[in-house]
């Protein structure tokens, strides 16, 4: 006979569970239905009403849910809590005798506290304060007509992962050698909500000045071009050059703005910005940055060093006291392979020498008052009297790269490591993994299994950002929700999210060093060279022993103590 639990009295009047034949009456009160009464406790012990516990259930359940509905995580967190402490950009070995400057205005403390994820977080009288006190600034472009749909989705990849936000909006500026058509115009000014300007390049911008020979430059041009030298054969490429590397700052469009970010057509931009990059840029006293800094095709500008050589000797005054060179020049370390015959020692690459190192300048952000600048414009009208833009190809990235390094201190040229950018076949990627998010991501956790995630050790600081050491389960569990959207909504560190798998910190050096030219490699590659101190550090060599084969391989090849995917190796 199946049974079922009912609460009975029994003789004694307490209230007990007697199993009750299926066929019994059923009780018409439906206080001594199931658990919905107190009946099975003894008269004495029973508390109040139930009806009343119920009641009072239900509306605590009611109060609680309203104030989780109106309860916002984000708006609970300290706007001072730091959000990049998981991603200390690279920053180059000061040189000897070089003091870095107090702790409170160094860029890293700037970027700390004015990387901001979601403007929502910020007053309104804040947003309001930044956009009125905006730095002048503007994005150029120099393009050509057919290439519309090329600068349509670079312009979106900007506006997509910085520009669009309310803060920014800075102006777009596109050049051309020729008139831009209607229809380019208007497909270029719908991929933004900013201002654009169109303008054309005055014709004495964009010639073979008068002092160039014609004859030697096509004569040039055809040589270069046939052994391979990129582009050279192109006049127009070499007008590019020449207009990049100093004519284009003192284009009148451009006498208001103080701060220029160069934007080329078909580039790509891989990760959020989530501070203003000019902003970082002017209250940071920078006057330069870039992103890679890598080997060109040395056949290119041959007498380049020479010519500079020559202008420093001439203008030692306008050299900056602080310039640091020797990242662009040849060690005794740097050797050829070749021996000399009557030595036997290997030849030297020339001490002292360029190593042809440059900052890979299709992108880049500076300032125009240093391309305006004395400094800048006598070396510029200095390599072009010689003629340099016209029978040899000189570029405009080696031209910006030996003249911010001999008129600016390394302090003022900033390396942004955390810009994801691809240009072509090279690309820079950042760290942009937090160790604890690939460990969150890899399965779904249980509340209380979160709690175990983040009381484990891990080895960066992340943990000051999750707890202090007597924080309470309240405020861990409100840091964590905060995190955990962010991780969501991120996938990586707080302040960077992007689309690209991290590269290490030299993997575009000689990308573009085609085979055929013999020109010979620094022994580190050039970012390395410009940051210095550990960035130079190798490992031991190993020699690996096989217990299969019973064979000792010996690695000659040089490995890096870092590599820069690591997000904070300084810590
Ligand atoms: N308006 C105009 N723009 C040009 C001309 N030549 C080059 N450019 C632009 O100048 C920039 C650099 O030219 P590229 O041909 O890409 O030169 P590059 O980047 O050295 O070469 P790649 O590695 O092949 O991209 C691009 O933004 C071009 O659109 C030209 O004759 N007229
Ligand atoms: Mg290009």
């Amino acid at each position: 006979m199946p049974l079922s639990l009912t609460p009975q009295q029994n003789e004694t009047g307490d209230d007990t569970l007697a199993i009750a034949p299926e066929n019994a009456v059923e009780p018409t009160h439906s206080k001594i239905q199931g658990f919905s009464s107190w009946n099975f406790l003894p008269r004495r012990v029973r508390p109040f009403s139930f009806r009343k516990v119920v009641i009072f259930c239900l509306a605590s359940a009611l109060v609680g849910s309203a104030w989780l509905s109106t309860w916002e995580p984000e708006k609970s967190i300290n706007l001072e809590t730091p959000v990049i402490d998981a991603y200390v950009p690279p920053m180059p070995h000061p040189p000897a005798g070089y003091t870095i400057q107090a702790d409170t205005s160094h860029p890293i403390q700037w970027l700390r506290k004015n990387t901001i994820l979601d403007l929502q977080d910020l007053p309104t009288q804040q947003v309001q304060a930044l956009i009125e006190t905006r730095p002048k600034a503007a994005f150029i472009s120099l393009v050509r007509n057919e290439e519309v749909e090329e600068m349509v989705a670079s312009i979106l990849q900007v506006e997509a992962r910085f520009n669009s936000r309310e803060t920014h909006g800075y102006d777009w500026v596109f050049f051309n050698n020729e008139e831009f058509t209607e229809e380019f115009k208007a497909i270029v000014s719908g991929a933004t909500d900013s201002q654009c300007y169109f303008e054309r390049i005055p014709q004495e911008h964009w010639r073979i000045p008068s002092w160039i020979d014609i004859n030697r430059f096509d004569i040039g041009r055809q040589f270069m071009g046939g052994i391979g030298v990129g582009k050279a054969w192109l006049q127009s490429y070499h007008h590019m050059c020449r207009w990049n590397a100093g004519i284009f700052a003192s284009e009148k469009r451009l006498a208001n703005y103080d701060w220029f970010w160069r934007v080329e057509p078909a580039v790509q931009f891989s990760c959020d910005i989530n501070y203003d990059v000019f902003r970082f840029m002017q209250d940071n006293n920078m006057a330069y940055g870039f992103n890679m800094a890598i080997l060109d095709d040395a056949r290119s500008f041959p007498s380049l060093w020479e010519r500079t050589k020559e202008f420093i000797d001439h203008n030692e005054e306008l050299v900056d006291e602080d310039a640091d060179f020797n990242w662009l020049l040849y060690t005794a370390e740097d050797h050829d392979d070749v021996i000399r015959p009557h030595t036997g020692a290997k030849e030297g690459l020339g001490d002292g020498e360029y190593n042809n190192c440059q900052f890979y300048s299709n992108f880049e952000i500076g300032s125009l008052k240093f391309f305006r600048s004395k400094e800048h414009m006598a070396y510029f009208d200095h390599l072009d009297k010689a003629g340099g833009f016209y029978y040899e190809r000189f570029g405009d990235a080696p031209v910006h790269t030996l003249s911010v390094s001999m008129f600016l201190p390394k302090s003022r040229i900033w390396y942004f490591r955390d810009i994801g950018y691809a240009h072509g076949l090279c690309e820079q990627c950042p760290p942009h993994e937090h160790p604890l998010a690939s460990r969150l991501q890899r399965k779904a956790l249980l509340p209380q299994e979160v709690e175990q995630e983040v009381s484990k050790p891990i080895k960066d600081d992340t943990r000051t950002m999750m707890e202090g050491p007597f924080e309470s389960f309240g405020s861990k569990h409100r840091r964590w929700t905060t995190m955990a959207q962010d991780v969501e909504r991120q996938k990586g560190i707080p302040s960077l999210a992007c689309g690209c798998t991290v590269n290490a910190i030299d993997s575009n050096n000689a990308k573009l060093v085609p085979y055929e030219s013999k020109q010979r490699k620094p022994s580190d590659p050039c970012i390395r060279k410009f940051l210095g101190g550990k960035w130079l550090v190798k490992k031991d060599k190993v020699s690996d022993f096989n217990s299969d084969t019973g064979i000792i391989r010996s690695s000659d090849s040089v490995e890096y103590v870092l590599d820069g995917r690591d997000g904070n190796p300084f810590q």
